[in-house]
């Protein structure tokens, strides 16, 4: 399996590996990661969110790609199985799924980011890529991880840093940043609880996207120096990071750069869906007439698994009455019976039946909405059956007694809590 010897010159994609991170477990999603992995979530009507980072790597002309497994990964290992294993090997391509496997040590799991890559060290040395880019399987975006390699070699930086200007208040939960006039990282520090801002803008503050370009020996060194230390946390942002801003030359690389947009989406867009409310906006965003996300660029496409379903269909019920769905998302395998549906998305093999209605609705594969029900503000899980007649978006304190409900008012509804009625 030895690789023939990478390229040195551009397009650097070609001679690198991405290392997606998707281990963990993204518990704000409350019940949604209960049985499946955050990348592993369903999103945009018809992917899964690890879909935009693999797709990113795809499509800016990366070929081998490792993706590190641990928490509640067989959801998310079938879905790569099934849709993402069509890498040639023998043609510099690959596609390895790396759960946690006690590889080093018996009683040692991937302990943080920087450990999963670790662990892995031999499988990549095998395929001897010149760079790694270390990217997370949890976030929704579209960027050419080509420009961010360009730039590490043009720079000669030992570790290359994705980051984005977020508001300030938002930033204790990232890595926040300090940079010179050269995009020098001069100060790194992991979620702190008061974020410095970015001078002379008091309200932003510089965010690390938790994605980095390394020259693989280069991180090698680290991740070995980092593993002989008891003290560190063997996580990137932790340690790695400051690590190298404090001896090295750590540089930062703005998403604006590398981000990629069609016309028609006006900011570069980029979302960390991690929380109910935050999963669902940018879900139900995507109804809206010109979405600020667009997934219907021939340049850019967001590749999935996608099961073989006959098409959507839309139908009058007994009654005449018509079966309609506006400003809404509607994958193959619905069927939509005299219901109305608006401002919703419609995942694989969905039924919504006679005399309901339904409004700004995500609503994940093989979900049943019962007769004659009203639902606004949802989510639903996987293969949840509504019963009919069932209510749910007009009393808040009915809604928040019955389903998980968020501050904002978005009621996720599980199977179980359905059972519980
Ligand atoms: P966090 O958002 O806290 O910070 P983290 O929990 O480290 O991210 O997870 C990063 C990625 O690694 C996720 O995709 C997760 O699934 C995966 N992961 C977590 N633990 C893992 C493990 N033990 N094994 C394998 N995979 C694992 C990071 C950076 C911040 C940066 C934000 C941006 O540390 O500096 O600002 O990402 O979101
Ligand atoms: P998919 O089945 O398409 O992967 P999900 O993302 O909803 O869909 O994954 C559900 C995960 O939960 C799968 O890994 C499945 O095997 C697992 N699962 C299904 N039913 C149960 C159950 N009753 N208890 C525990 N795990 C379950």
């Amino acid at each position: 399996m030895t690789a023939a010897k990478t390229p040195l010159g551009p397009p650097y994609a070609r001679g690198a590996m991405a290392f997606i991170l998707a281990g963990g477990r993204g518990s704000r999603l409350m019940e949604l990661t209960d049985r499946r992995a955050k990348p592993a979530v369903y999103f945009g009507g018809k992917s899964r969110i690890i879909d935009f980072t693999l797709s990113n790597a795809l499509n800016s002309g990366v070929r081998r790609i490792g993706v590190a497994t641990q928490y509640k990964a067989h959801s998310l290992i079938r879905h790569m199985q099934r849709g993402w294993n069509f890498f040639r090997s023998g043609s510099n391509e690959s596609f390895d799924l790396l759960p946690a496997s006690q590889r080093i040590s018996e009683d040692a799991w991937y302990l943080g980011t920087a450990d999963a890559v670790f662990q892995n060290i031999d499988i990549i040395e095998d395929y001897a890529p010149r760079h790694m880019i270390i990217l997370a399987g949890d976030h929704i975006y579209k960027m050419d991880y080509e420009q961010m390699l360009a730039q590490h070699v043009e720079s000669g930086a030992d570790v290359t840093v994705g980051c984005l200007e977020v508001p300030r208040a938002e930033a204790h939960a990232f890595g926040v940043m300090h940079i010179d006039e050269h995009d020098r990282i001069i100060d790194f520090l992991e979620k702190p609880a008061d974020p410095p801002s970015m001078p002379g803008r008091s309200d932003v503050s510089l965010a690390s996207m938790g994605i980095y370009v390394f020259d693989t020996q280069y991180l090698f060194e680290r991740l070995r120096e980092d593993a002989a230390d008891p003290n560190s946390a063997r996580d990137f942002g932790k340690d790695i990071i400051p690590a190298i801003v404090r001896h090295g030359k750590a540089v930062a690389h703005h998403f604006a750069r590398s981000c990629v947009r069609s016309a028609s989406e006006k900011e570069p867009y980029w979302r960390d869906v991690g929380t109910v409310d935050a999963y669902f906006e940018a879900n139900i965003d995507l109804t809206d007439f010109v979405p600020a996300l667009d997934l219907y660029d021939h340049n850019w496409p967001i590749s999935t698994y996608a099961e073989v379903t006959p098409p959507a269909k839309f139908i009058h019920d007994e009654n005449d009455r018509r079966g309609c769905a506006v400003s809404s998302l509607v994958s193959g395998g619905c069927i939509v019976s005299g219901a109305s549906v608006r401002e919703s998305l419609l995942f694989t093999g969905v039924r919504v039946n006679s005399y309901s209605e339904v409004q700004r609705a995500v609503i994940l594969p093989y979900a049943e909405v019962g007769r004659s029900s009203r639902l606004k503000n949802v989510v639903l899980d996987r293969g949840v059956k509504i019963p009919e007649k069932l209510v749910v978006g007009e009393d808040a304190e009915l809604d928040a007694a019955r389903f998980r409900r968020t501050e904002k008012g978005v009621c996720l509804i599980t199977q179980s809590m359905i059972d519980r009625l």
